[in-house]
């Protein structure tokens, strides 16, 4: 697909009629360490399983730019059985439940809507699993499992109003055109009644401008701006307003984390007392640089990006002490609060040897990253400062 410009984008975008197909579906299974590889949407990703797909963003891709390309977003769904193609034409979106008129809207219903749009971190819950210690199950991602884009569509509330919320409704589920193997619960994931609507809830159409792949969740998607990806429910095609609290497998069961403070829990304890996962905490990473050879007795110049969670970036700080001091550094352009903010500092020149350079970002919650490794059962919520050893020669 060709690169738009935005606003024409904006203005225009329509869906194409005969719908989307994923080719290349039918790929050799990998052995082995993942590697950089292109899939169908996709090009240079880290596989880290083919069917169904867990795609990571190759970690340089965040130094390239504050938005993550369509075709090098990560991507993460549960069952095999997703939607290779969507007949756009027959799609409806329908909302029923604890409604007074359950509706069923066309894509077209839904493009003639208000439109809204917002630039927001999509992180998976276990980005960075990888570096649990002792190790959990699950995908072992790397840092890649996120991604920030610039995401249109239509308030989740809009598209409430239409159906007509009735007293007494507690929640909204919401679920997509995958399909679990045999018993298992469908994917589908509910928000309290007020998020729902709320102001930043959307049920995206676009992503930097175009439609969403397929892989993300073409042709709707939920956007829940500050929380974790795993309420971005792709392939929307279902709400259903609840008068009870969703007591279903993916609500209850799964996605919990411990209650303690950053979700910490001694290694080994499953006992503890549970929460659904929900709202994100300050990350920042150094980007242009990994743990290696540097030159001593040189400025170095760092950059690399943060985000605050479910509210901006305050502050950007590094450390070459162990965390004794912290030096601000220079913030980039302001995207608004649940973007990526760019960030870069120089540091001076080093002495020859190994320097630790840690780096922190605080939000306007006043919420700062800590150094110290956490540990939960599930490998959520990882946001320990991120360290690189420099080796100035
Ligand atoms: N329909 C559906 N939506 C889904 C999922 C899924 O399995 N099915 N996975 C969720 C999880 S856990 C993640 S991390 C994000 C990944 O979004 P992406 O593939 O667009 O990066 O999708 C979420 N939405
Ligand atoms: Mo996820």
């Amino acid at each position: 697909m060709a690169e738009i410009d935005r606003r024409d984008a904006l203005a225009a975008l329509t869906i194409g009629g005969a719908g989307l197909t994923l080719p290349g579906w039918a790929m050799p299974a990998t052995a082995g360490a993942p590697r950089l590889a292109d899939f169908p949407e996709k090009r240079g990703m880290l596989i880290r399983r083919q069917r169904a797909p867990l795609l990571e963003t190759p970690f340089e891709v965040f130094d390239q730019g504050i938005i993550t390309p369509n075709d090098r977003f990560f991507v993460r769904w549960h069952y095999d059985d997703i939607p290779l193609s969507v007949d756009v034409a027959s799609f409806r979106l329908r909302v029923g439940g604890q409604v007074k008129t359950p509706i069923a809207l066309s894509l077209a219903d839904i493009l003639k809507m208000p439109r809204v749009e917002v630039t927001a971190v999509n992180q998976c819950s276990g980005n960075s699993r990888s570096a649990f210690a002792p190790r959990v199950p699950g995908a072992q991602w790397a840092d890649g499992a996120m991604g920030n884009a610039v995401w249109t569509g239509v308030r989740l509330k809009d598209v409430l109003a239409r159906a007509g919320v009735k007293p007494g409704a507690v929640a909204v589920r919401l679920s997509g055109l995958d399909r679990p193997p045999g018993e298992a619960p469908w994917y589908a994931k509910s928000l309290d009644i007020d998020h729902a609507l709320g102001d930043d809830v959307m049920i995206a159409f676009a992503m930097n401008g175009q439609q969403l792949p397929l892989l993300n969740g073409f042709p709707l998607r939920v956007v829940v701006p500050g929380w974790f990806s795993t309420y971005w429910v792709k392939a929307l095609d279902r709400i259903e307003v609840l008068a009870a609290p969703d007591t279903s497998y993916w609500m209850a069961k799964a996605y919990q984390i411990p209650t303690a403070s950053r979700a910490n829990v001694p290694p080994g304890a499953h006992d503890f007392a549970k929460a659904p996962i929900s709202r994100m905490i300050p990350r920042a990473f150094i980007t242009n640089r990994a743990s290696g050879p540097a030159p001593a007795s040189r400025p170095i110049a760092l950059r690399g990006i943060a985000f605050g969670g479910d509210s901006g970036v305050a502050k950007v700080e590094l450390s070459v002490d162990n965390g004794q001091r912290w030096k601000a550094a220079r913030l980039g352009r302001d995207h608004g609060q649940y973007s990526f903010r760019g960030w870069d500092l120089t540091l001076p020149g080093m002495p020859r040897g190994q320097h630790t350079v840690m780096v922190r970002a605080t939000n306007t919650k006043g919420e700062t990253q800590r150094p110290d490794a956490i540990w939960n059962p599930s490998g959520y919520m990882l946001n320990n400062v991120q360290r690189i050893v420099l080796d100035a020669a």
